[in-house]
C-alpha cells in the first residue's frame, strides 16, 4: 500500500461491509452446523475483501450480478440483510419469499439481481446491463462477479468479448480462490492467471491481492471510474481464498496441509483493522461501534428469520409459473398467457 488510505468515512464504510458478511455468515454457518438452517450454503468467508473494495464505489442504482458465492455481493451492495437471513432460513419474509434459498439473492431496490448457480452465467448478464444503461445514455455501471472456475466456461468469453467490442460500461471481478469446487486453478488452466485472458479482447486487466481491501478498492476505483467515463470495461482478477469448504460443512480435505493456515495469515479483516489503527489510532472507537451495531444487526436478523413464517407450499407454483398459474390445466394444454 503506498496510496495514502481512505477518508475515515469510508475506512468505517470498507470495514462495515467486511464485518457485515463476516458476522452474517458466521451466524448462517454455525446454523447449518446445528441443522436450524435448510438446504445448502457457500461460505465466501476469507474472500470478503473483494466484495467489501468493489461495491465501495457503486451507487445504488448500479448493478451487481452476484456469483454464487454471493452473500458478500449483495450485502456489500447494500441488500436487505433480515430478507437474505429469512432467504436462507426458507421462510416467506426472504428475498424469494422463501423458495430459493443462498444462491438467488436479490435486492433490485438495491441494484442487485438474482445470483445464478449457473457457473459464469452472471458474465453476459452484467454485459446486457451494461447495455441497458448505454442505451438508456445512463452513466450506470454493471459488475460482474465470478470465481476463477468461471473463466473457463463460454460464458466468461462470450462476456468480455461483447462488452469490449462495444465499449460497455462492464467490471468484472473474478474472485481467485484457487479451486473450482476440489480441483485447483493450475490443473484446470494452463494460463498463469485469468487476468492475463483479457489481453485477448484488449481489455485492460490486473491481478492483485484480493485480501487486501485498499488494494481491492484502489483498482475497482479505476475500473468503475473507467466504465462510468465511457472507457469500457476492465477485468481484475483477485486472488483470494475461502476459509470454508465448496460448500455446506465440506472440510475441504484437498487442500495442502499448511495453505489454510497460510491464508488465515491473510485474514482481510484483521489486516485491514491492523492498517487502520497503526495509522489512525483514534479509529479505534468507531471500529468498536461497527462491530457492536452488526452483532446486534445480525442476531436481530437470525431472530426475524426464526419467528417469520414458512412459505405457502403454493407459492413455488406461483413464482415459478406466475404467468400461466391461472391458466392451467393437467388435462389439456396450457393456454397461452397474455405475460408470455
Ligand atoms: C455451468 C456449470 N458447471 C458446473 C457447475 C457445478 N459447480 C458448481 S460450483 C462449481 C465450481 C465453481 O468454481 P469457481 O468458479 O472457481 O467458484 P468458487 O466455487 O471457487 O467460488 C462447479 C463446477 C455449475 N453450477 N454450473
Ligand atoms: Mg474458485
Amino acid at each position: 500500500m503506498t496510496d495514502p488510505l481512505p477518508p475515515r468515512p469510508l475506512l468505517v464504510g470498507l470495514y462495515t461491509r467486511l464485518l457485515r458478511t463476516r458476522l452474517f455468515e458466521e451466524a448462517v454457518y454455525n446454523l447449518f452446523l446445528t441443522e436450524t438452517m435448510p438446504g445448502t450454503v457457500h461460505l465466501s468467508t476469507g474472500q470478503e475483501a473483494v466484495s467489501a473494495g468493489v461495491c465501495a464505489h457503486l451507487r445504488p442504482d448500479d448493478f451487481v450480478v452476484p456469483s454464487f458465492r454471493g452473500h458478500g455481493e449483495y450485502l456489500a451492495k447494500g441488500g436487505n440483510l433480515r430478507a437474505a437471513m429469512a432467504e436462507i432460513f426458507a421462510r416467506a419474509t426472504g428475498c424469494c419469499g422463501g423458495v430459493s434459498g443462498s444462491m438467488h439473492l436479490n435486492d433490485v431496490s438495491a441494484g442487485i439481481i438474482p445470483g445464478i448457480a449457473i457457473v459464469g452465467a452472471g458474465i453476459p448478464i452484467a454485459a446486457g446491463l451494461a447495455l441497458a444503461a448505454r442505451l438508456r445514455k445512463s452513466d450506470q455501471v454493471a459488475v460482474a462477479f465470478f470465481g476463477d472456475g468461471a473463466s473457463n466456461c463460454g460464458y466468461f468469453h462470450e462476456g468480455l468479448n461483447l462488452a469490449a467490442v462495444w465499449r460497455l460500461p462492464a467490471v468484472f471481478i473474478c474472485a481467485n480462490n484457487l479451486y473450482g469446487v476440489s480441483t485447483p486453478f493450475d490443473r484446470t488452466t494452463l494460463a498463469d492467471n485469468v487476468a492475463e485472458r483479457a489481453s485477448a479482447y484488449h481489455i485492460p486487466a490486473q491481478r492483485l491481492d484480493g485480501n487486501d481491501v485498499l488494494a481491492v478498492y484502489q483498482a475497482a476505483g479505476k475500473a468503475v471510474a473507467a466504465a462510468r467515463r465511457g472507457e469500457g470495461p476492465t477485468l481484475l482478477e483477485c486472488m483470494t481464498y475461502r476459509f470454508h469448504g465448496h460448500s455446506r460443512a465440506e472440510p475441504g480435505r484437498y487442500r495442502p496441509q499448511g495453505e489454510l493456515d497460510e491464508w488465515l495469515a491473510r485474514d482481510p479483516l484483521p489486516r485491514f483493522k491492523a492498517v487502520v489503527l497503526e495509522s489512525q489510532p483514534d479509529m479505534a472507537a468507531d471500529l468498536a461501534e461497527v462491530e457492536r451495531v452488526i452483532q446486534l444487526e445480525v442476531a436481530e436478523a437470525v431472530e426475524f428469520a426464526r419467528v417469520s413464517p414458512e412459505p405457502d407450499p403454493a407459492a413455488v407454483l406461483r413464482t415459478i409459473f406466475l404467468p400461466l398459474a391461472s391458466d392451467l390445466s393437467l388435462r389439456g394444454s396450457p393456454r397461452r398467457s397474455q405475460y408470455v
